[in-house]
């Protein structure tokens, strides 16, 4: 089946334009991320590129460097933030492929030994304040 065209209207092309709030903890030309707001454990971040792609599948090659590199500055920054054992990447493409919203996208998630993940877009949306602390603390180790 051919993959649907890039449509802007979804909810992180929104956040690039900043047409809806997000909380950001980094930025560069090619690259935003910000908090999860379902987070599947403390620090749940995503990291997008600002170029338009569907997903994985119909992104360009070259924005893949930069999107790769900011996903490893988040994957160290959050496990400095949380003090965290480790940290999960995860990246999902189309719905079968567990995929729900069609911006690229990759999860950065702190881990601690023993404290499974919550459900992935559980729906269950975290407080705004907690979602700032979060961030707050990111930004923190990103500056450190
Ligand atoms: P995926 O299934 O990989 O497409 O995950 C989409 C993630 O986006 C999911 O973990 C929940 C999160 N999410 C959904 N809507 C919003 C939103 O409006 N703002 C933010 N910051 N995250 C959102």
């Amino acid at each position: 089946m051919p993959l649907p065209a890039y449509d802007p209207s979804n909810i992180f092309g929104k956040i690039l334009r900043g047409e809806i709030p997000a909380h950001s903890v980094y930025e560069s030309a090619d690259v935003l991320a910000f908090m999860d707001v379902m987070p599947q454990g403390q620090g749940h971040v995503l990291v997008i590129p600002k170029a338009p792609a569907r997903n994985l599948l119909d992104a360009d090659p070259v924005a893949l460097p930069a999107l790769v590199a900011a996903v490893q500055k988040l994957a160290v920054a959050v496990k400095k933030a949380f003090d965290a054992d480790g940290v999960t990447v995860m990246q999902f493409n189309e719905t079968a492929g567990g995929q729900s919203v069609f911006h690229l996208h990759f999860h950065v998630i702190p881990r601690f030994m023993g404290t499974p993940l919550k459900p992935h877009s559980g729906g269950q949306m975290e407080k705004p304040e907690v979602l700032a602390s979060y961030a707050d603390k990111i930004r923190a180790a990103l500056a450190g």
